[in-house]
């Protein structure tokens, strides 16, 4: 588990940097060379504010999905960024000159997330996509949702490596293992974790048998407490950020049907954090005690997507 002090940034730099190194020193294994074979089939979507892009391609001969976003500045790597690099003057007028600036290697990394081999939803789920708001009362939840859920085979063995410390388990920053009110708190694959501006941070439980927000009742609220206040308790610590700077909160639906708790820094406008999908941990554990059947007997609006299967499911109920 890795180890955070008070001095968040140092420690985050430290841990930012041995990720790193262990990665260098996995050579191929690291996956240093994927990527050169790469072939690509089509770019899914992309955005220029957001400076990312999500290609579809073929490794091997089987569908990929590579994922590749230019990261912020940070500001601890300014004195490098201008020390280290050289300038190619592109013109000059007056007082104004524009350049392009060739940083140092170790400043021009591409935050890159390969998925592989991809299914068939995964090329889907990241083609832009026209979304609809949903209205979901008890019973839809019932007789189109949970079936449509169950007969799914969503895979949650990510969650499952997490939990069992097969898979990142040195990116763990806090775990109470109880079997009940139990999680992992660790940065979600979406965070760059070289600067606190746009921090994102999962907390996934321990307990197997909740699936999202609809299975919560007055019995979880031990647990949810447990994770707001541990989860804000070693945020604190180790990114020296408080819990009034934190936006706690779980998606409906959620992307994985396996209960996890989102954090992210407050200002950070990250997809999915909008009042049709997200709602606030404080919110869900008050709403559980002043009726402990609230999310089994509410109607909950979400958005989905054009081509999601849930959506033709309510489609084919009348209900959209
Ligand atoms: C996912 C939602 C899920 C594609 C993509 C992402 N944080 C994850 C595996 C490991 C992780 C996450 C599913 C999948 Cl791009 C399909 O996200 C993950 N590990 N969000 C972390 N730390």
């Amino acid at each position: 588990m890795a180890k955070h002090g008070r001095d968040g940034t140092k420690e985050l730099e430290e841990s930012v940097k041995r990720v790193k190194s262990d990665s260098e020193n996995n050579e191929n294994n690291g996956g240093e060379t994927l990527l050169c074979g790469f072939q690509t089939s089509s770019v899914l979507s992309e955005s220029v504010r957001e400076k990312t892009v999500f290609v579809h391609g073929k490794l091997d001969g089987q569908d990929a999905v590579v994922i590749m976003e230019k990261i912020p500045f940070g500001e601890d790597s300014l004195t490098d960024l201008f020390t280290g690099s050289r300038l190619k003057l592109e013109m000059r007028n007056d007082i104004y000159s524009t350049y392009w600036l060739r940083p140092p290697p170790h400043l021009s990394e591409i935050k890159t997330t390969v998925v592989f081999p991809a299914t068939e939803k995964h090329v889907k789920k990241y083609q832009r996509q026209e979304s609809f708001l949903l209205e979901e009362s008890a019973t839809d939840y019932e007789s189109i949702t949970l079936p449509y859920i169950q007969g799914q085979s969503f895979s949650v063995q990510w969650v499952y490596n997490i939990l069992e410390k097969k898979a990142e388990a040195e990116r763990i920053i806090y775990e109470d293992p109880d079997p009940e009110i139990g999680f992992v708190l660790l940065p979600d694959f979406k965070w760059d974790q070289k600067q606190v501006n746009n921090l994102y941070l999962i907390a996934i439980v321990h307990k197997r048998n909740i699936k999202s927000l609809r299975d919560l009742t007055l019995e979880h609220i031990p647990l949810l407490q447990n994770i707001l206040q541990r989860g804000k308790e070693a945020i604190l610590k180790c990114y020296n950020l408080p819990a009034s700077k934190l936006r706690v909160y779980l998606h409906y639906q959620p992307s994985y049907y396996h209960l996890h708790i989102h954090f992210t820094k407050l200002g950070y406008e990250v997809p999915g954090c909008g009042v049709e999908r997200a709602h606030l941990l404080a919110d869900v554990i008050q709403n559980l005690q002043s009726d402990p059947k609230y999310y089994k007997t509410r109607t909950l609006y979400f958005p989905l997507r054009a081509d999601d299967g849930l959506l033709s499911k309510f489609k084919e109920a009348g209900r959209l």
